[in-house]
């Protein structure tokens, strides 16, 4: 298919994206120089791989490629601000986003529950997950996702992995007939509503809803579809609980909790070694549980195998946490309302 860049260049411009290439005032005149060699290189690269050069010239709309400036401030500032775990867990696990997550949950049963027949991953997951990751599609981001990446590619210390995102990006393109410059997504790449890096789109994005194509921008059943087949392969056990409280007194010393009070995996057998005397029922003795103590005086669990997989997502803690008691907040059946009590002393 020939598709035509100045078109679509002039599309995204439109579109406003150019805008948020512009903020690179703060660069040396060598790092400018070094840009413009990087890039250069990274098009010979493009090409060699068969994809095109020019589709990487149009991602950046009508505007010359140059690095984002917003991305290299996000980058920088890494770490974000840390909150406490309860901070982030009442900020992410909201009223707000328990309701309108128990709602999307009714109004999308049937594609959920198609997903959980097929993937084995519990429909409430994959809709905490939609729910974290994107308030449920509604915020997305609005980076150019491959100009992120490239600037990503050139300077961050994780260059040769964003590089071949950016590679799979053009892919992402190509296959899902979105225009270069409308990529949009996070300062860090990830697009659509389960906020995919490209090279997940490649390897786990599934159509949900049989029209041959996979929109996880915009189409629902193609994002459970997914965000279920990537959970399916990071190893998800379905039906498994996620989360044991530990109630009796054990020996901690000789377990090393990290900053966020979060243990390395062992064993069920290896924690019977360790003194523990309730295990989780419904496991192999080889599979492998953390001991999760996020407040030091706080309640301490066993966290399952499942934790991990969604750590496997995305490797924060106090991420999996948060939509994990999500998930498990949209499973509860819903509350019956209050019976109304009947008005007293009303005769007919
Ligand atoms: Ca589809």
């Amino acid at each position: 298919m020939r598709i035509n860049y100045a078109f679509l260049a002039a599309m995204a411009l439109l579109a406003g994206c150019a805008s948020l290439l512009r903020d690179e005032d703060n660069l040396s005149a060598e790092d400018r120089a070094a840009f413009r060699a990087f890039y250069a290189s990274l098009r010979q690269e493009v090409a060699l791989r068969g994809l095109s050069p020019d589709a990487l010239d149009a991602s950046y709309g009508t505007e010359s490629p140059r690095p984002v400036g917003p991305v290299l401030k996000a980058e920088k500032k890494q770490p974000e601000v840390v909150n406490t775990f309860a901070q982030y867990t009442t900020r992410v696990v909201s009223p707000f986003r328990v309701e309108k997550g128990q709602r999307l949950y009714t109004e999308n049963l049937d594609a959920l529950e198609k997903v959980q027949a097929q993937t084995g991953v519990s429909a409430s997951v994959i809709t905490a997950l939609w729910g974290v990751e994107t308030s449920y599609g509604s915020v997305q981001g609005d980076h150019p996702v491959i100009p992120a990446l490239v600037t990503l590619a050139w300077k961050s210390h994780r260059g040769n992995f964003f590089k071949n995102q950016v590679f799979d990006a053009l892919k992402v393109s190509e296959k899902s007939g979105k225009a270069p410059a409308e990529l949009k997504g996070s300062w860090a790449g990830a697009m659509g509503q389960c906020q995919f890096m490209p090279s997940n789109y490649l390897a786990y994005g599934r159509d949900g809803n049989g029209d041959s194509k996979v929109d996880i921008w915009a189409t629902p059943e193609d994002v459970f579809a997914s965000a279920g087949t990537f959970l399916h392969a990071l190893g998800w056990q379905q039906g498994k609980g996620w989360k044991f409280p530990v109630t009796q007194k054990i020996r901690t010393s000789h377990i090393k909790l990290n900053s966020r009070g979060l243990s390395a995996p062992y064993t069920l057998a290896e924690w019977k070694n360790h003194g523990l005397k309730q295990l989780p029922e419904g496991f192999r003795s080889t599979d492998k549980f953390r001991l999760y103590r996020p407040e030091e005086d706080g309640p301490t669990y066993l966290l399952s195998p499942n934790f991990d997989v969604i750590l496997g997502w995305n490797n924060s803690s106090y991420f999996v946490f948060a939509v994990l008691t999500l998930a498990d907040k949209l499973a509860e059946p819903p509350t019956e309302p209050e019976p109304e009590t009947p008005a007293e002393g009303v005769a007919e």
